[in-house]
């Protein structure tokens, strides 16, 4: 029977304002046991409580969410959607409990249930659908948007395997395949019938159409569909519930058929397995790009199927075609969706028929790009036979895109033919490729990068001559993390000291924890402070006994460094710190240093085989030092396998020390050093990314900072940078070097970290050794201010209070005036 929506709304309304509260979860927790898990509380599993409590909660989303959709469909809003290849959204039910403000009545229908709501918490598997910082940008950009109830939609892929699952195997990472779909996934809605067709090969064919107009058609040699399957994402304490949309691949049933027909039964399944291999897998790649065809493949499905559904919303809200734009604001998350330019473009021409002009007038309206790196190796292009053979239609579109920008490139500046070829779309220096930074600048009304910092040296190096260009176009918008996750959520203990302090207020408006400057010196308050980041520290040490059976001491110093694991991050000068701090403990076993606990999280790219070096000598230098007896009470070292977006919430309440140490001018912006700002934790850092800004917001004497500026860094590279001459100068960091060329950290294998080593004293394209002394130095700044509690706990207590900046509420609030032209709303 069909339900009219217009009557269910407001009774389903009336029913989750009555279902917040213990005894109606309790019921329905119940409810569900038997009526979706098929079973009753004797025999039920843990995993069968949490699917009954997820779903129980799902419930409550989904009136909202009803609603929500409703509104946009019939309201005069502009829509953003954040196009993105990754969402790394993480767990959903704690995040929605504090969402929906029924944390503390989950707890208590769990517990009248027999049930721990935090064991039943820990057992949800998280969705990994992303690397790292910029997926996880995207999942805290939603969070925003919904709190701020701006009406957004956040377009992806649903990978049926996420980022792989690290195991560390005598040391070395090990990948293991991501089943995170194998018990279900209780907040995704499949909706069949929301379904898109997307074209692939095959050639093009020129027409008149029955008006005389001229037309394109493609031919594709084959189709896949992708169907969406929708997670809602609620606000905080608010009636908006937004959408993440995510595509799956799926096969083209007429094309089954055809086979079918003339008697080809595995030649239709094997186009059902293609088909169904588009959205497999994410590419575990965090920088470098590595151009794989299926890679394409999934861009341009994601971003078709995402186009053509925003052509279909703007027909149901009954909206001509001229008004795409005014509707829809496409954000293009790095250039994974860039191929949007092309695809918006052959939509409005070949499909919806209209002229050129117009069609190139609302693409660039509609549509801004977002940069996230400046690593030459990491701006993404595609060689053309491989494009063309995938895309002739995208292609064709692109030439001709070309051929008008550089059309008026070469009015701009008559005679500048090294301009122009600098600046085409296409790089002729080698093989041919498609820039696709390029395509996204130039179809954009809006570019931004993601620090200060970052948007400058984009404007000077990598965008110089658009920047030049269209100077108007370009924005920064820096970065910023959800505090309801990454601090609400993960440290209830703080949260509540906050609460207390500067009222509930801070949740929704980050820039309240000021209020805890008047606190600083405050000899209770700084006693309660510590004692929330003790029983934190003891909740870390208990996770890093079970996943790796290294006893910690809470009382040591935490100095963490988690994220990918990357040369121009520097995971390798921490590592030579560490071990010159070995050789001095041992040497001088008197000295009076602070006990300090080492640790380090993170995954290498599969194939990046220095990086992988680079987790095999901490896993090394761990072994040693933890199995030393001298080291006891002085030095630990531990590797925590598989950080994700699970143990984070974990790691950053516990940290006392945030580790930020990236070569000047490589790292965008950074979101980590975010999260242990929030939560307390002093930074050690370089001037690079966002730490420039959280250093400015702390107050330079509650940051450590370090190392060579980013002109420097520029300079140095430019006239010849010669590592050999830091060795000569630093006795300890030779004998570092050479203890780790020797094997001593890897029972005496003398092999294994020479590349390393030599890659270091020959190249060292990061300059970790030219910012050496100067890290040790300032190490020696932040054992002094830990030796004096008073002094610590107060920068710990500033850092919290002025991390306000750092909410993605103010980020998302900037794109909203500055990039999509959107308000929050109600
Ligand atoms: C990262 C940047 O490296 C980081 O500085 C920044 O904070 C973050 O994006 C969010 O803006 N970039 C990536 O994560 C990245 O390029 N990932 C590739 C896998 C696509």
């Amino acid at each position: 029977m069909a339900t009219n929506p217009t009557t269910l709304a407001p009774r389903a309304a009336e029913a989750s304002r009555h279902g917040l509260d213990s005894e109606s979860l309790q019921r329905d927790v119940l409810e569900n046991l038997v009526s979706l898990q098929a079973r009753y509380p004797a025999i039920a599993t843990p995993h069968d409580w949490y699917m009954a409590l997820a779903y129980s909660v799902r419930d409550r989303l989904l009136v909202r969410w009803v609603e929500t959709v409703q509104s946009y469909a019939a309201r005069d809003v502009r829509i953003a959607c954040y196009l993105s290849a990754e969402f790394l959204i993480g767990p959903q039910l704690g995040n929605n409990l504090v969402n929906l403000g029924i944390e503390a009545d989950a707890r208590e229908a769990m517990l009248a249930l027999g049930q721990d709501l935090d064991a039943v918490m820990a057992l949800e598997e998280e969705p990994g659908l992303g690397n790292g910082g910029l997926g996880r940008l995207a999942a805290c950009y939603l969070d925003s948007l919904a709190t701020l109830e701006m009406p957004a939609i956040g377009y992806g892929i649903r990978y049926e395997f996420g980022i792989f699952r690290q195991a560390i195997r005598d040391g070395w990472q090990v990948e293991e395949t991501d089943k995170w779909l194998q018990k279900g996934n209780p907040w995704e809605i499949v909706r069949p019938e929301v379904a898109y067709y997307v074209n692939f090969g095959g050639h093009t064919h020129s027409e008149t159409d029955a008006e005389g107009r001229f037309r394109v058609r493609w031919i594709a040699a084959n189709q896949v569909k992708g169907v969406a399957c929708d997670t809602p994402v609620q606000g905080y304490r608010v009636e908006t519930c937004n959408t993440l949309r995510l595509w799956r691949s799926e096969a083209v049933e007429s094309f089954d058929l055809a086979d079918f027909n003339v008697g080809d039964y595995y030649g239709a399944v094997e186009q059902k397995v293609v088909s169904e291999t588009l959205s497999k897998v994410l590419y575990p790649n965090d920088e470098p790009e590595m151009g794989k065809r299926l890679r394409l493949a999934q861009q341009y499905f994601f971003v078709s199927c995402s186009l053509q559904d925003m052509l279909r919303l703007l027909q149901q809200k009954g909206e001509p075609i001229e008004r795409f734009a005014d509707v829809f604001v496409a954000q293009l998350n790095d250039t994974h969706p860039s191929i949007a330019v092309a695809e918006l473009m052959r939509l409005l021409l070949d499909e919806c028929g209209l002229q050129w002009g117009q069609a190139w007038d609302i693409t660039q309206r509609a549509l801004a790009y977002t940069n996230h790196t400046l690593l030459p190796e990491a701006l993404e292009t595609w060689g053309l036979p491989l494009f063309r053979g995938l895309l002739p239609r995208p292609l064709e579109i692109i030439y001709e895109i070309n051929r008008r920008f550089l059309d008026e490139v070469r009015q701009r500046h008559p005679g500048d033919e090294s301009r122009v070829s600098r600046m085409s779309l296409i790089d002729e220096s080698g093989d041919r490729r498609i820039r696709m930074a390029h395509l996204a600048t130039v179809g954009s009304h809006a570019i931004n990068g993601v620090a200060a910092l970052h948007s400058t040296l984009l404007r000077e190096t990598v965008l110089r001559d658009f920047a030049e260009l269209w100077p108007e176009r370009f924005h920064n918008v820096t970065n910023g993390v959800t505090p309801r996750r990454f601090l609400a959520l993960c440290n209830p203990g703080l949260a509540r000291l906050l609460d207390q302090t500067v009222g509930e207020g801070w949740i929704a408006d980050l820039t309240r924890l000021r209020g805890l400057e008047a606190h600083a010196d405050d000899e209770a308050f700084q006693q309660r402070w510590r004692a929330i980041k003790n029983a934190n520290k003891e909740a870390l040490a208990k996770h890093i006994h079970s996943a790796t059976g290294v006893a910690v001491d809470p009382r040591a110093l935490f100095d963490i460094q988690v994220k990918r694991i990357h040369e121009y991050k520097r995971q390798h000068l921490n590592a030579l710190y560490i071990v010159a701090l070995y050789q001095r403990l041992r040497r001088e076993p008197q000295l009076a240093l602070a006990p300090r606990c080492f640790v380090f999280g993170g995954k290498a790219a599969p194939g990046y085989a220095m990086a992988k070096l680079i987790i095999r000598l901490i896993n090394g230098i761990a072994e040693v030092v933890n199995n030393d007896p001298a080291m006891e009470g002085r030095l630990k070292v531990v590797f925590f396998p598989n950080f994700n977006v699970k143990s984070a919430h974990h790691i950053y309440p516990a940290a006392d020390l945030s580790e930020q140490i990236s070569t000047a001018g490589k790292e965008a912006s950074g979101t980590g050093n975010m999260k242990f700002m929030m939560n307390g934790v002093l930074t050690i850092g370089t001037l690079d990314g966002a730490n420039v800004e959280i250093r400015e917001e702390a107050g330079a004497e509650n940051f450590f900072l370090f190392g060579l500026h980013a002109q420097d860094v520029e300079r140095l590279q430019r006239e010849g940078y010669r590592p050999a001459d830091h060795v000569t100068a630093n006795d300890e960091l030779r004998e570092a070097l050479e203890l780790i060329a020797s094997g001593h950290f890897l029972r005496g294998q003398s092999d294994v970290f020479r590349p390393l080593v030599e890659n270091l004293t020959q190249w060292d394209h990061f300059l970790a050794l030219a910012d050496y002394a100067d890290y040790v130095a300032c190490q020696a700044r932040v054992d002094a201010a830990w030796q004096d509690p008073a002094t610590w706990t107060r920068m710990s207590i500033l850092n919290t209070a002025r991390s306000g900046k750092f909410s993605s509420d103010r980020a998302i609030r900037e794109y909203g005036d500055r990039i999509w032209g959107l308000a929050p709303m109600k």
